[in-house]
């Protein structure tokens, strides 16, 4: 009999984080509790019936817990040292990646100790894929952190087939040229079969990076790939398609929990609480700078200074969650909007009336989906976000039919949202005036529009993500075809 630890299996996820937090309680007991996250619902919907195993860090530096089961899914923990974290994590993915997929909105870091760090984590993670991964087996890792695993899994294992997706933007080659190991970065890639993407635009970026750095040749929304080195001569050639497949939210799971009643009571009693005003606007972002609260804040500042909009009639609500709090860059961002947040409220709140409230904390799911109904005016202005999945939940929490959504041009879900309320937030003068449509428009007019942009998430929702992911994944070709190996 196979050893319960040494199972291998037809479907492994590798991302950088297991789907559940450990949790210990005052006697040293020690609990796994489900992470509450989009990833985690799309892929127990994908799991169902079926076997699986899930490979990522459990959340803790030092030792990994050895692999335990919950219910049907197997979790394969990898270990990260406090080092590691730093490095591999902080360092390289979210002070070096991050900033430079995200159009460089503040400066990316290069270290070559962080480089290094990344590399030997992602071979540790495609080790342990390699582990629990069956003959023949399908794998799907995830994001930014994991851009090397492909290939490394496909060196050791070409028996499987290996999927990637991508949460966060693909810049264009000219940005994504500034990384001193971008070929290392498209060549671990190119060990997949499918990439997904959440634009078009990503996937022809990563395309186009292809061409000006590997010198590859692409046939559509293929690539065909020759091996390191792009010697022509040499190993025989593969085809890796790269496409968009936006991801989505579970539509019907928050309609059916904002629907419950002590949700709905719940939304009266927020409202009460901001003393209610007869509009309430609202943002809710992590605290990042790629989310372009600074800029929004600087809209609402000028509009309350111009007396458009004042308390207690109009309020402003920000959840700001904490977010990487030891990159400096988070730091310094925070120090800015909390300035600026107590600038604005010293200047236009009153006694009991707030201008805006801040609130820099995490909240349930039940606290979210009352909060999106109090929101008659949602604001979503990142600079940059690969979808932005708040933007999909709100339309989807106001099952009232009220409300509106003022949405940056700049996300991957204004691709699909076009009824929303669109905006460069960059250009200050328009945000105000876009806000301020949104705010005075005809109810009727606001009622036409979410009713489009509900029904748009409702049909592309996180099942039909997956779904679609894992049926390219299932069909991508992997060899090329006579006309593209000879091109
Ligand atoms: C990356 C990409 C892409 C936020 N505060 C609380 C809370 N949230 C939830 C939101 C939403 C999620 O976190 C944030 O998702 P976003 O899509 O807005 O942004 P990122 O975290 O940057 O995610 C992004 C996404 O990956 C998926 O591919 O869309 O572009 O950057 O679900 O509701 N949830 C709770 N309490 C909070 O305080 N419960």
């Amino acid at each position: 009999m196979v050893s319960p630890d040494r199972r291998t299996f037809d479907f492994v996820i590798a991302a950088n984080r297991l789907p559940v937090d450990r949790h210990v309680d005052n006697d040293g007991g020690v609990e796994w509790r489900t992470s509450p996250g989009g990833l985690v619902t799309a892929m127990e919907s994908v799991m169902h019936g079926r076997e699986a195993a899930w490979v990522g860090w459990a959340g803790f530096p030092g030792e990994a817990p050895e692999p335990f089961d919950d219910d049907q899914l197997r979790l394969h923990p990898v270990p990260l040292s406090a080092e590691e974290l730093r490095d591999y994590y902080e360092g390289f993915s979210n002070d070096t990646l991050w900033p430079l997929y995200h159009d460089v909105i503040v400066p990316p870091t290069f270290h070559r100790s962080w480089w290094n760090c990344y590399r030997k984590v992602n071979e540790r993670f495609a080790e342990a894929v390699c582990e629990v991964a069956a003959e023949g087996a399908t794998v799907w890792i995830h994001d930014y952190q994991l851009q090397l695993v492909p290939a490394l899994v496909r060196d050791r294992r070409p028996d499987l087939r290996i999927g990637w997706f991508n949460h966060i933007p693909f810049p264009p080659v000219e940005l994504f040229s500034q990384l001193p190991w971008r070929r290392e970065i498209l060549r671990g890639l190119l060990g997949a079969d499918f990439l997904g993407f959440q634009r078009p635009d990503d996937a022809r970026n990563f395309m186009r990076a292809c061409r000006a750095r590997l010198g590859t040749t692409t046939v559509g929304d293929r690539v065909v790939w020759r091996g390191a080195d792009d010697d022509r001569l040499g190993a025989s050639p593969r085809t890796v398609r790269a496409a968009a497949v936006p991801i989505s939210i579970d539509a019907d799971g928050l309609r059916e929990l904002a629907r419950r009643p002590e949700v709905v009571e719940m939304a009266k009693e927020m409202r009460a609480s901001f003393g209610n005003p007869k509009v309430v606007l609202l943002g809710v972002d992590r605290l990042d700078y790629t989310k372009g609260i600074r800029h929004r804040l600087q809209a609402i500042g000028e509009l309350f200074e111009d007396g458009e909009i004042s308390p207690p009639d109009v309020t402003f609500v920000q959840v700001a969650t904490p977010s990487r709090e030891r990159v400096d860059a988070y730091r310094t961002l925070r120090e800015q909007i909390e300035a600026t947040v107590g600038r604005i409220n010293g200047d236009f709140s009153h006694l009991g009336d707030i201008a805006v409230h801040y609130l820099h904390q995490t909240y349930d799911r039940q606290d979210m989906a009352a909060l999106f109904q109090v929101a008659d005016v949602m604001l979503v202005t990142p600079l940059r976000d690969g979808m932005n999945l708040v933007a999909k939940e709100y339309v989807t929490a106001r099952h009232d039919g009220g409300g509106a959504l003022v949405l940056s041009e700049f996300t991957g879900a204004a691709e699909e949202l076009r009824h929303a309320y669109l905006c460069n937030p960059h250009d200050i003068a328009g945000l105000k005036e876009t806000i301020l449509r949104a705010v005075r428009d005809s109810p009727q007019e606001k009622t036409r529009r979410m009713r489009a942009l509900r029904r748009r998430v409702q049909r592309n929702d996180v099942q039909r993500w997956a779904d679609d992911f894992l049926a390219a994944l299932a069909a991508a070709p992997g060899r090329p075809s006579r006309e593209e190996a000879t091109e």
